[in-house]
């Protein structure tokens, strides 16, 4: 048997090339839709191969071998029925392929499908978004050529990753006690004011602020003005011996919520200091604020420098003013780590929520 490989840009042009080199009798022995060059899968061309066979030995060696009559006019029938049975396999193969190209299904071949196309619009990264629509099951991959049918199996991919969601909860004879960490101007102090209006004023918890952020007048000053309208008490310290003395003043608080002041993730001293201040006390619980206008780099970067605190959660403020956030869905791809709040605007005390997993995978796989 003569087997050959031919690779085409379409179908047509693989199966001239296989008449053309094995002749009519030439049997298919296997078809697939690849992608050939390009550059980690972009740029590349969509291809056909086909792998082809034809018989080359005598016609009478079945005969000899004893399996069949060396009868011509009982040889012929046989002949034909062995080769129809090979044309409706070769129809099934055929219609398979044809689906799957239709369908773009994403069996090793991702970076053509529209669904990589929608995630990769919104910032996932292409090998997230590669992973995401492989795990689509299966028994699912029919449903993919509908668009709407196709978002709503990414949408449960990308929830997924977004289950573990923890916000404040103060246990119901206890006290909570929550440091908000993160770089320069990510919105830490707005959410601190939102959650003490909402903690103090609509739960009707006992409440305290602390602030570390003694490097700006302005940011105490800031903070004051919140905990005055709320009618809570602010502490100000300097050191960790001060934040130790702070929250034994405030034993008697449900929650008391630890302002500090923005870090650089590229400045070491900065975060030993952090870290130092949080280990006062082991119940602190931390979470990490990022604004979801970051850029993917830029925010594993903060992850990993911030990583030295050993915050709990991650809380994304700016959601409002990010275009696309599949920073958030990479992140937490790369580090599943609770989900506290996302914050969605400027206003104190209504632009704060618990995540809500469906929503925010929707947001994050917006149409663009
Ligand atoms: N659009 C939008 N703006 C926000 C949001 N949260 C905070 N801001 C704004 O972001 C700016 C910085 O907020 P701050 O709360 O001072 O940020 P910070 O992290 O405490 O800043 P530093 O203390 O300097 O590190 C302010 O103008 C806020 O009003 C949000 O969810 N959406
Ligand atoms: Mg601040």
């Amino acid at each position: 048997m003569k087997v050959k490989l031919f690779t085409a840009q379409t179908m047509n042009e693989a199966m001239a090339q296989v008449k053309h080199d094995l002749g009519r009798d030439a049997v298919i022995l296997h078809t697939r839709r690849l992608r050939k060059g390009g550059f980690f899968g972009f740029f590349a061309k969509d291809m056909v191969e086909v792998m082809a066979a034809l018989e080359t030995a005598p016609k009478m060696q079945a005969a000899e071998k004893g399996m069949a009559p060396a009868n011509t006019s009982v040889d012929i029938p046989s002949q034909n029925e062995a080769r129809l049975s090979a044309i409706q396999f070769e129809m099934g193969h055929m219609r398979k392929m044809v689906e799957r190209m239709l369908y773009q299904l994403p069996v090793g071949d991702t970076a053509s499908s529209p669904l990589m196309e929608l995630l990769v619009k919104n910032d996932v990264e292409p090998l997230i978004a590669a992973d995401l629509i492989n795990g689509i099951p299966n028994e699912k991959n029919s449903l993919v050529s509908n668009k709407n049918n196709g978002r709503k199996l990414l949408i449960e991919r990308i929830m997924s990753y977004l289950q573990n969601i923890d916000g404040i909860t103060i246990p119901p004879a206890g006290k909570k006690i929550v440091a908000f960490i993160g770089p320069t101007g990510v919105g830490k102090t707005t959410t601190i004011a939102k959650l003490a209006a909402n903690f103090a004023i609509k739960e009707g918890y006992k409440v305290a602020l602390v602030t570390a952020d003694t490097y700006r007048i302005a940011a105490v000053e800031q903070l004051k003005t919140y905990a005055d309208i709320i009618g809570i008490p602010l502490e100000i310290v300097y050191t960790p011996d001060d934040l130790k003395a702070a929250l034994y003043r405030h034993g008697d608080k449900q929650l008391v919520l630890i302002d500090t002041a923005g870090r650089s993730p590229g400045n070491s001293q900065q975060l030993e200091e952090l870290k130092e201040l949080l280990a006062v006390d082991s119940c602190i619980e931390t979470h990490l604020v990022l604004s979801a206008n970051t850029k993917y780099k830029d925010a594993v970067e903060i992850v990993n420098k911030f990583s030295l605190c050993s915050p709990q959660k991650f809380l994304f403020t700016k959601i409002d003013e990010s275009s696309n956030l599949g920073t958030i869905l990479n992140l937490l791809y790369h580090f599943p780590t609770a989900l506290s709040y996302i914050t969605t605007g400027q206003n104190v005390p209504t632009d704060i929520e618990l995540v809500d997993s469906n929503c925010l995978a929707n947001m994050i796989l917006r149409d663009l």
